[in-house]
């Protein structure tokens, strides 16, 4: 069948993120014998111009719509990219009679809302590179299957869901081929670090987080040598930096050292990084580890340092244990990136003082706040209570409403 996948996804904040998920779908479908087309809308100037052309060229018989973002995730500036969908799926409707499949990790977190407002014809919660060409081997697609999970479509006005979750390590790749359907020296180009994935699910609970709908809350683990050779893949193809996009990158802790050891085995000169530290699982082997395989840099997201805020966050852990990670992180040299946010359930004048007064832990050389215009917590001046810090944006009286964000880099 000819197929043609549409990667949706143009924010380039904070940096124009590698199509990862979208380009194993790729992949797994041309592994499948099928004829694939990637249009990647990232750097086009018009997008709906080159679609427009493409179509006119070729009609495919099912287009899979990439869909990453919902909105910026942010309170300042909102900005809701699914609305441009609404163009898109227009104009392959006026060109095509293909079937649209919409799939991305936007359509895991709200399926349902996003089938309606495209009138797509199905939605790949996940795993799309197992979902997707089992779709396609139903090459009429008269009437879905009841052994594919992960799939929803509304039939009726009704929104029917098959849920559950593929084993996706088993056999198919970790890594695509980035060049075969993208422009990968234009992300490179612009800082992007190679994506890599090792693991999908957690079983934490915190409130605020869409990643268990997404994943799902058991683990499914990659093997720490599988990633490894990858990695030695990846040097040979020239790659520099790579960034592992797992929810929570210590968390199977033994998975987390196996991977490094694996990877330290390797002796690979490409600089490692992660930005999904939790610190339950935080000590002075891991980071060790961490740096002998190769991390140039971590992020650890703790939200707070306070007990009575952590508990309404239902993050799992304790001050306690975040003072034991900064501890531990200040043994050693790597820089950590460290992210607190204020204005959760719970937080008081006292709770932010207490969240404040972990820096002279973990000793941030800089901090940044970013923060709602509105927020009442505006008076507490993080400014007034970070070190050696350069401050985006000084926190003043008067432009409060919910939440601040505390970046700290130690
Ligand atoms: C890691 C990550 C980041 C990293 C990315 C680092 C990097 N180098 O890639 C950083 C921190 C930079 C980041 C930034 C942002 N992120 Co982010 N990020 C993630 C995270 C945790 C993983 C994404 C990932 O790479 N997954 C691995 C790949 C393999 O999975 P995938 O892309 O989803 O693809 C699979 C399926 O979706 C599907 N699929 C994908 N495409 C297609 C196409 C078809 C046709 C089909 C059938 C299937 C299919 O199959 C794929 C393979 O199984 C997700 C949450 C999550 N658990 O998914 C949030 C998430 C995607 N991010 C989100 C957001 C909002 C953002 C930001 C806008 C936040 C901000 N204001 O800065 C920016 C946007 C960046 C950008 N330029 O687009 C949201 C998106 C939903 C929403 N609410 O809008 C998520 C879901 C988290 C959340 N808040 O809910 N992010
Ligand atoms: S630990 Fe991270 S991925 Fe897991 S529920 Fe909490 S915020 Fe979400």
């Amino acid at each position: 069948m000819k197929i043609l996948i549409i990667i949706t996804n143009r924010y380039r904040g904070p940096i124009p993120v590698i199509p990862l998920g979208a380009c194993l779908v790729a992949e797994s479908c041309d592994r499948a014998g099928h004829q694939v087309h990637v249009l990647d809308f990232m750097f086009e100037r018009e997008p709906l111009h080159a679609l427009n052309s493409l179509l006119d060229k070729t009609i495919p018989d099912v287009i899979g719509v990439s869909v990453r973002n919902i909105d910026n995730n942010d309170m300042q500036h909102p900005v809701s990219f699914y609305k441009d969908l609404m163009l898109l799926i227009k104009t392959i409707r006026r060109k095509t009679d293909a079937k649209v499949v919409l799939g991305g990790a936007a359509v895991g977190v709200m399926p349902e809302a996003l089938l309606r407002f495209t009138q797509a014809d199905y939605a790949v919660l996940r795993d799309g590179e197992i979902v997707f060409p089992k779709i396609l081997e139903m090459s009429l697609m008269v009437r879905m299957p009841d052994n594919i999970h992960g799939i929803a479509w509304i039939e009726d006005n009704v929104f029917r869901i098959h849920n559950g979750y593929s084993d996706r390590f088993s056999d198919s790749s970790v890594v695509p081929d980035f060049h075969r359907w993208i422009d990968l020296p234009a992300y490179v180009s612009r800082f992007s670090p190679i994506p890599i994935q090792t693991k999908l699910g957690c079983h934490f609970k915190c409130v605020y987080c869409t990643y268990r709908k997404i994943e799902g809350e058991d683990y499914r683990l990659c093997d720490p040598q599988t990633i490894a050779a990858e990695i030695v893949e990846l040097e040979k193809r020239g790659v520099g930096d790579l960034e592992f996009v797992d929810n929570v990158f210590n968390s199977p802790y033994d998975h987390a050292i196996a991977l490094c050891d694996s990877i330290r085995k390797v002796r690979t000169n490409i600089r490692l990084q992660t930005v999904e530290l939790n610190p339950l699982f935080v000590d002075d082997n891991l980071i060790g580890v961490m740096e002998h395989a190769g991390f140039v840099g971590i992020g650890i997201t703790v939200e707070s340092a306070a007990d009575a805020v952590l508990e309404r966050l239902k993050k799992g852990f304790t001050a306690k244990d975040v003072y034991k990670s900064s501890e531990s992180i200040a043994r050693h040299q790597i820089p950590c990136l460290w992210i607190f946010m204020f204005g959760g359930p719970g937080e008081t004048e006292e709770t932010v003082l207490e969240t404040l007064a972990s820096r002279k832990v973990y000793k941030p050389k800089r901090c940044c706040t970013f923060h709602d215009r509105h927020t009442h917590l505006s008076r507490y001046r993080t400014r007034k209570h970070c070190e050696n810090r350069r401050s985006l944006e000084p926190i003043t009286p008067g432009n409060a409403r919910a939440g601040i964000l505390l970046i700290s880099i130690s």
